[in-house]
């Protein structure tokens, strides 16, 4: 039977759940939401009207609230099923270990948005990525404070993490690589934000799948759907969280409602 929300088991504290052999700083968490949660999400995505996918040579993506213009966001509300269960949810976890120390500045930083401008995240990318297709590696720049969710849907696939070298070209082989299951939570977070950059390999099939070679693998649901050490890639939705730092109160800041 699929879980209820009251039967996950959600970590007391992202402490608990951190990726130990990346660099600073990544969260996983396995069972983030239920089968059902992951379903009614994904009739939504199914049921935005088309306009909202826009097409690029093999993946499509929807934007909400919108699309950023000059690295800013036209204010507007997420739609509901964006923000239950997923920031509500992700919103309650904290990020230490509560103390009973009250001079503990840790026990104040409540959660992963704590210091973000808004407190919570302003804006979801949704990308469907079907067998075979990947993203570029890439960093998500300076529009954005630097915390990303991603809840993946539907599929697992490996997330690649890079680095570049000192002339600025890019090292061809990831320095880690990230296996997200579906219904899954991953956050990264400080320099694996700012210093690393992230992209999914457009392959049918994930090989080399180890402990050795997966950097959440401690943290895996479960390890038996890779026990052959591959993942035959199946139609994977990510959801993808962030706070864009700057907000616009006012469409005709953007020229948008000029007046003749
Ligand atoms: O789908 C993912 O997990 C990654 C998405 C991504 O790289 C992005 O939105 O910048």
């Amino acid at each position: 039977m699929a879980a209820t929300s009251s039967q996950l088991s959600l970590p007391t504290s992202l402490d608990s759940v951190q990726i130990q052999s990346l660099p600073a700083t990544a969260f996983y968490i396995a069972d983030f939401i239920t089968e059902e949660e992951e379903q009614l999400i994904l009739q939504r995505v199914e049921a935005a009207p088309k306009p909202r996918w826009k097409h690029l040579s093999h993946r499509r993506l929807q934007t909400w609230p919108s699309d950023l213009l000059h690295d800013k966001l036209l204010d507007a509300p997420l739609p509901s099923w964006l923000i239950d269960p997923v920031i509500t949810r992700l919103l309650t976890i904290p990020v230490h270990t509560r103390t009973n120390d009250d001079s503990d500045e840790n026990n104040k930083r409540d959660n992963i948005f704590s210091d973000s401008p808004h407190l919570r995240p302003n804006h979801v990318l949704i990308n469907e990525y079907p067998p075979g297709v990947g993203i570029m590696p890439h960093k998500d720049g300076s529009a954005y404070h630097p915390v990303v969710c991603t809840v993946s849907l539907g599929a697992s696939l490996c997330l690649n993490i890079y680095k570049n070298n000192d002339d600025g070209t890019l090292q061809t082989e990831p320095v880690a690589r990230i296996l997200q299951e579906p219904r899954s939570l991953l956050i990264t977070t400080d320099n694996l934000y700012t210093d690393y950059l992230h992209g999914i390999a457009d392959i049918e099939e994930d090989v080399d799948i180890l402990p050795s070679t997966i950097a959440n693998w401690d943290l895996l649901r479960s390890r038996d759907p890779f026990a052959s050490g591959q993942n035959t890639r199946k139609t994977r939705v990510s959801l993808t969280y962030r706070d864009v730092l700057k907000v616009s109160k006012l469409g005709n800041k953007f020229g948008l409602f000029k007046r003749p």
